[in-house]
């Protein structure tokens, strides 16, 4: 990855190489975190991050999901996610705060440690690589489930639930595919590894509801917004895999990921349609600041003249 100067970690602006913790912390033995993932663009208006209060929101009732109180209040971890990004000099990134439960008591009850807090801010290109906003992306129905609500509660980005991710990426790649698409365990599309989905039959937009093992997704959230003012009707609905196979287009989202179109999914050729280009050009304008009409997302970091 590539490294940048400072992290913030509990409060204090530390080096890269110091940002540590000890292997007895509860958050590395047991999964014991919540985390986000937020980009920064470079806008005319300077470094701006997208929707940051809406990601700190979900990082707070991640939290609280886990019965975790995080030390810090979310306009707290705002500014020390400004201050972050303008120690590094950093014009556009990836921030990653994490929260996790850290050293103190062994056990899987994770009373007696300290919540630590860290904020990482890096450059991070394209998530499914370069080529996979323009052309498209291969998928594949996973093998495995996503996490239910009764299993781990996905509303909650906690770092634990990411081996599910983990396996069904790593069962993908092996089998040549770029990524793939998980069900719940009754067999309604879900999500991606790290990202929402849409489908795109007859003109209409359709995304799986909240309530389907899914991560409340911003970028689902945003392109849902964006679609309506485009004057879509978008519909949130159970699918199925067929669904997905007979689509006009089908696309997926995410912070990292952007707007990729997917081209395949199994064997299934879908190939990439208009109304994802549309979209997806309309969610890059806005992220990188060149229109007007959705700017109250971004959120602009003020650089200290020794790094702007
Ligand atoms: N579903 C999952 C499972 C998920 O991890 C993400 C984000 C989304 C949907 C889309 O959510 P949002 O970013 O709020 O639109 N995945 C993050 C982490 C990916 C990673 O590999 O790490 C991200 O995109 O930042």
């Amino acid at each position: 990855m590539h490294e940048t100067e400072k992290i913030w970690m509990n409060g204090e602006l530390v080096d890269w190489a110091d940002a540590k913790i000890h292997v007895a912390s509860h958050g590395l033995n047991y999964g014991s975190g919540v985390f986000e993932g937020i980009r920064c663009y470079d806008t005319p208006k300077g470094p701006a991050v997208f929707r940051l209060t809406d990601h700190l929101v979900r990082f707070e009732n991640s939290a609280t999901v886990l019965y975790m109180d995080l030390p810090y209040s979310i306009q707290e971890i705002r500014s020390a996610a400004h201050d972050v990004i303008a120690a590094n000099g950093l014009a556009s990134c990836y921030l990653r705060p994490v929260a996790f439960y850290g050293y103190g008591e062994l056990g899987v009850a994770s009373t007696g440690n300290p919540v630590d807090v860290v904020i990482i801010s890096f450059p991070w290109g394209a998530y499914l690589g370069e080529e996979s906003q323009r052309a498209g992306i291969t998928t594949k129905i996973s093998s495995w489930e996503r996490v239910g609500p009764n299993v781990i509660p996905h509303v909650a980005k906690a770092t634990g639930i990411y081996l599910n991710s983990m396996l069904a990426t790593m069962e993908a790649r092996r089998a040549g595919y770029d990524e793939a698409i998980m069900l719940s365990h009754d067999g309604y599309v879900a999500d991606g590894p790290g990202e929402n989905i849409f489908v795109v039959k007859d003109g209409v937009l359709y995304t799986p509801p909240l309530a389907m093992s899914i991560l409340p997704g911003i970028t689902r959230d945003t392109i849902i917004q964006i679609a309506q003012d485009l004057g879509y009707r978008v519909e949130e609905t159970l699918l199925i895999r067929t669904d997905l196979y007979l689509a006009d287009e089908v696309f997926m989202v995410g912070t990292a990921t952007e707007v990729a179109p997917v081209r395949a999914v199994d064997d299934c050729e879908i190939g990439v349609g208009p109304v994802t280009r549309e979209l997806q050009s309309a969610y890059l304008d806005t992220v990188h600041g060149r229109s007007e009409r959705w700017s109250h997302w971004l959120d602009v970091v003020e650089m200290s003249p020794s790094t702007a």
